[in-house]
């Protein structure tokens, strides 16, 4: 048992008044022996809404895990709903690392029989979806509902009423008994829209910040064998070079 922790909050887009949104929410969850960092990321994407934003996210990402390895940080917490990067970053770290969707989802998995995304673009609704499936909650997840409202535009507080509206459409629509909040950035809504839409309403950020302070205190880490073990030795070239992972100790 560990009774304290450092735990650092990732933001895998590279806009830092959402990192201090997400980790203002992350602090407030945190138990007393646990230390939040937010770090945002680099390099890549303002926002990350698309398979493109997605995958050039991921080296950014990947570039926190390590720094936080060589400083000693005990778990991490992915802060971008599409989970990006997530399974790389586990190979990297020692201490665990969660996604705000996995975290979310599971844990809308433990408060009904289904639950509904409720998210930004609709073209990542599908991504939302594949998630669910990923993580073997497809049963859960009765629907997945964009609004449309770039992530970068939930910071106006005129969206607010926009998404509880869609999260009480979601409940009707998808007879379903939870709502996971699709976005980091909606992570500030949470107990507004739990107030408007009458079910329990699950942000990821703080799920997340929770699950990885509950394995941490449970003296848990990271499995090293298997698929999550840390990489083997390889060179990298041209923009990735420093990515590679030759020499690195292991
Ligand atoms: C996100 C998110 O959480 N952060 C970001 O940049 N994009 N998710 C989303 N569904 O748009």
């Amino acid at each position: 048992m560990k009774n304290s922790v450092r735990i650092r909050v990732v933001n895998p887009n590279t806009t830092a008044s959402m990192t201090t949104l997400i980790d203002d929410c992350a602090r407030a969850v945190a138990g007393p022996g646990t230390l939040v960092e937010s770090v945002t990321s680099a390099m890549g994407p303002a926002s990350i809404e698309s398979h493109y934003d997605e995958a050039l996210a991921v080296p950014g990402l990947l570039a926190e895990i390590a720094r936080g390895e060589r400083e000693g940080v005990d778990g991490y917490v992915i802060a971008c709903f599409g989970d990006p990067g997530l399974y790389a970053a586990r190979e990297l770290a020692r201490g665990p690392v969660i996604g705000i969707a996995e975290a979310a989802m599971h844990a809308a998995s433990h408060l009904g029989r289904g639950f509904s995304v409720v998210t930004t673009l609709t073209r990542t609704a599908g991504q939302a979806a594949d998630l669910a499936e990923r993580y073997g909650l497809q049963r859960f997840c009765r629907g997945v509902h964009g609004t449309d409202i770039p992530v970068l535009e939930l910071e106006d507080p005129k969206v607010r009423g926009v998404i509880a509206q869609a999260c009480r459409d979601a409940v009707a629509d998808d007879d379903s008994e939870a709502i996971v909040l699709g976005c980091a950035g909606m992570a500030d809504l949470c107990e507004y829209l739990t107030e408007q839409v009458g079910v329990p309403v699950v942000d990821g950020v703080a799920a997340a910040t929770l699950t990885v302070q509950s394995l941490l205190t449970l003296g848990l880490r990271k499995s090293g064998r298997g698929e999550f073990a840390a990489p083997g030795p390889k060179h990298y070239t041209g923009l990735l070079a420093e990515f590679g992972t030759e020499g690195a100790e292991r």
